[in-house]
């Protein structure tokens, strides 16, 4: 566990403003934030920052990295995988950085649509697949539970999707519904004999539910319905967090394949500076944002 003395149950901070699982106090994380849920990728990306300022790991495995992309502030983080990890990861940098928050998932998925491994699809929105463990008990009601989808940044989106497409290609940018399961085996419709899965008919109710779904990964509606929930300092609304997610298709679920490690990493180099180019646009200047007084890039943005 953490080595520090939290101050509360309801919303644990150490004595010197460092959150529970996270580990990071404000000055730490800027606006602009990159999620991933694997800290190479999180280190690869960050060559690609023109300065790092902060690299840290938490008890809990976050990695963070804070550092200057074109003269402003952007924080990359590796959570791991999961609803539960981006939930940790959304609230708790919220609970650290002042002003509004602009978050792109930049992760991996299974494409259950034409996008071939290689290939990155963009979500206009995502759903949540859930186990329905009455089921597995009373076998009375439908094995998994589809809900309803949340909207992406149209904005945020759109940018993302036409830089990525500049090196890649548009043949090799799909957009559409992502859906958010809560096993990467059973809620994706992934056979085999060890568990009772009951997922045979999964992957044509999830196309049944959604026409446009095309991918199956573990974190972006979590992501979606967070920022979508988010409010103001004072609990006001409109929502303080807009987020996009792009995806590099890593299984290929139609053609039974999966990617190749230099496959992966080239794909995070081409992909790289289309991600960060699409934050500083979205958020082009500090004004509004966390104060840079007694924060990790104070005395940097004029450099
Ligand atoms: C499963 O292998 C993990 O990969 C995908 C899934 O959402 C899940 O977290 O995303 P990341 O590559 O970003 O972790």
């Amino acid at each position: 566990m953490s080595e520090e003395q939290m101050n509360s149950a309801n919303k644990p901070i150490s004595a010197d403003g460092r959150t529970y699982h996270v580990e990071t106090k404000e000055g730490e994380m800027a606006n602009r934030i990159i999620t991933v849920g694997d800290a190479k990728r999180a280190r690869a990306l960050a060559q690609h920052m023109d300065k790092i300022l902060l690299e840290r790991e938490s008890h809990r495995g976050f990695v963070t990295i804070t550092g200057i992309y074109k003269k402003l502030p952007v924080t990359i983080i590796a959570i791991g995988m999961g609803p539960s990890m981006m939930d940790f990861f959304v609230r708790e940098t919220r609970m650290v950085v002042q002003g509004p928050l602009s978050i792109v998932r930049f992760g991996s998925c299974g494409s259950i649509c034409d996008a071939k491994i290689g290939d990155i699809i963009v979500a206009t929105g995502a759903f949540a697949i859930t186990r329905n463990y009455r089921f597995f008990s009373h076998q009375e009601e439908k094995p998994y539970i589809l809900w309803p989808a949340v909207a992406s940044d149209d904005k945020l989106t759109r940018s993302i999707a036409s830089k990525i497409a500049q090196p890649l290609g548009t043949d090799h940018v799909f957009a559409g519904l992502v859906g958010n399961a809560d096993s990467f085996y059973g809620s994706q419709g992934r056979t085999g004999s060890d568990f009772y899965d009951a997922n045979d008919a999964l992957l044509d109710s999830v196309h049944d539910s959604y026409s446009d779904a095309v991918a199956l990964e573990m974190e972006c509606h979590m992501l979606l319905h967070l920022a979508q929930v988010s409010t103001g300092p004072d609990g006001s609304l409109p929502p303080s967090i807009r987020a996009a997610c792009a995806l590099m298709v890593y299984a290929d679920r139609q053609g039974n394949k999966f990617i190749s490690p230099e496959t992966s990493k080239r794909m995070v180099e081409v992909a790289a500076r289309a991600v960060l180019d699409a934050l500083v646009e979205d958020m082009p200047s500090q004004e509004g944002l966390h104060p840079a007084a007694g924060s990790v890039w104070e005395g940097e943005l004029d450099a």
